[in-house]
């Protein structure tokens, strides 16, 4: 998919003025930020027991309170107005309207769904839902349909019909006025993290089980977008956020080109095969023959994942780098937390090495390179499908200073030279429509809790107050100029 590890020249950092029309947004999930975890009818999902199962998250944290956002969307909205930002990314929390995964939708979650987007139309803020940001509801991944093998969750079939009845009810209550659709994010990590590592929930450790959900988040997107075209005004847009990574191989010896041929198989084209072309690609299921045969796919999902796109969403961090591992017993540093288990089914002939580059706070590599690489790559495989960035971003260890501020000039450089990516990726023909900052708020890291800091916005979780970080404001001047400045 892309150069060699050195990858390909950085993106010229002078003024760049985007396209008429560009979407300027920030991004959160629902468990991320929401809290109230336990109130208006919500049940648990499978965040809520892992984070309750020791040693699963760092410091015992959990998304009970998060932000409090839950609370404090208004005053979040008028942050986001304050800020210029044309858009906002959230996700919908699925244990909130459908607490048991099945069945009635209680109002009371609808209701605060729909009051947010009120909110963020009220300031010209235009919504882009998520419906899937990993919050499974637990009753899915405890109790399944009798006599299956696959154990809940996504492995299981019936999970992805379950998700397209969310999506509908989830259409049925906000489809007057949302425009912008997302049915998962990162379905990689879904499957890979949360079935393959262990290290998401719900923790499990089974290659095959990592193989079935993948495809069961392929059908249950595609599931999930008739569902949505059933239910929504010929308007509304719909797609996916993936996360691609762009994988490069440390050096051109064969070896290292077969492993980063295993790793794009894994990580990219296993989403990208249904869902583009409508086949899973044949060196995947040769790589993976030893683990499953793959029976848990059914022809006619082929046709049902290849539903069409009316934009694609590319979440982007950091580049990967493979060759074929030397030391099969070194550790793997493949950008996500230590775990025995790989979240690679059939590749564990494969050694990551950390990509060239400062380091952020999660120990990526700042390369913009990747983005440029991606974009162009997914522009030239999906013709006519607009792109959107719908996350980009980076974690750094803030504080704020004697007055309160909070300077973050590691991150403006990050956004700097990433939005020049995007810019360059534009002159060279993707149409790339519009670039969410991940994140918003200073939130929930996952297995890391709240050790790491993501936001535009400085969130002091003890006083729930809120402080625009330094780049939060440059960010804020980027987008009401449409032009990035000579860096
Ligand atoms: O915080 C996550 C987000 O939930 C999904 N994409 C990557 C982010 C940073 O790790």
């Amino acid at each position: 998919m892309s150069p060699t590890a050195s990858g390909s020249p950085a993106p010229e950092a002078g003024t760049a003025r985007f396209p008429p029309g560009f979407l300027w947004g920030a991004a959160t999930a629902a468990y991320q930020i929401e809290g109230a975890a336990q109130e208006d009818g919500r049940s648990a999902s499978i965040w809520d027991t892992f984070c309750r199962t020791p040693g699963k998250v760092l410091g015992g944290d959990t998304g009970d309170v998060a932000c409090d956002h839950y609370h404090r969307f208004r005053d979040d909205v008028r942050l986001m107005a304050e800020l210029g930002l044309g858009a906002y990314r959230f996700s919908v929390s699925w244990p909130r309207v459908q607490p048991t995964g099945r069945g009635p939708a209680v109002q009371r979650g609808l209701d605060f769904y729909r009051a947010l987007v009120d909110e963020l139309l009220s300031h010209d803020i235009q919504p882009m839902v998520t419906l899937y940001h990993w919050d499974l509801p637990q009753e899915l991944e405890t109790s399944f349909p009798s006599g299956s093998s696959a154990g809940g969750g996504w492995p299981e079939r019936d999970t992805a019909q379950r998700f397209a009845e969310y999506a509908g009810i989830v259409a049925d209550a906000l489809g007057d006025r949302v425009g912008m659709w997302t049915t998962l994010n990162e379905p990689w990590c879904s499957a890979f993290l949360g079935y393959g590592s262990g290290v998401h929930a719900p923790g499990r450790t089974d290659p095959v089980a990592a193989l079935r959900a993948a495809h069961h988040l392929n059908l249950a997107h595609g599931l999930g977008a008739q569902a949505l075209r059933g239910a929504l005004p010929a308007r509304a847009q719909v797609g996916i956020c993936l996360n691609p990574s762009a994988v490069r191989p440390l050096t051109d010896a064969p070896e290292d080109l077969d492993a980063q041929r295993r790793i794009d198989a894994l990580a990219n084209r296993i989403f990208t095969g249904p869902l583009l072309k409508g086949a899973y690609p044949a060196d995947l299921l040769a790589d993976t023959s030893d683990i499953t045969d793959w029976s848990f796919v059914r022809p006619e999902d082929l046709a049902v994942i290849k539903h069409p796109l009316d934009f694609l969403g590319i979440n982007y961090y950091t580049p990967a780098v493979v060759s074929a591992a030397t030391d099969p017993a070194a550790p793997r540093r493949d950008g996500h937390n230590a775990s025995a288990h790989s979240p690679w089914p059939g590749a564990d002939g494969v050694a990551f090495h950390r990509a060239p580059g400062e380091l952020t706070a999660m120990d990526w590599a700042v390369d913009p390179t990747g983005l440029v690489d991606l974009l162009t790559e997914y522009a030239s495989q999906a013709p006519g499908v607009p792109l959107f960035i719908t996350e980009n971003g980076a974690a750094y260890e803030d504080r704020p200073d004697a007055e309160g501020r909070v300077h973050d000039p590691d991150r403006i450089r990050y956004l700097h030279a990433h939005l020049a990516a995007v810019h360059e990726a534009i002159r060279a023909g993707a149409d790339v429509r519009g670039y969410f900052l991940w994140s918003l708020l200073d939130n929930f890291e996952w297995a890391y809790g709240y050790s790491k800091r993501f936001g535009a916005v400085y969130v002091d979780y003890d006083a729930q107050t809120r402080t625009p970080k330094s780049s939060a404001r440059w960010y804020a001047r980027v987008a009401a100029n449409g032009e990035l400045p000579a860096g």
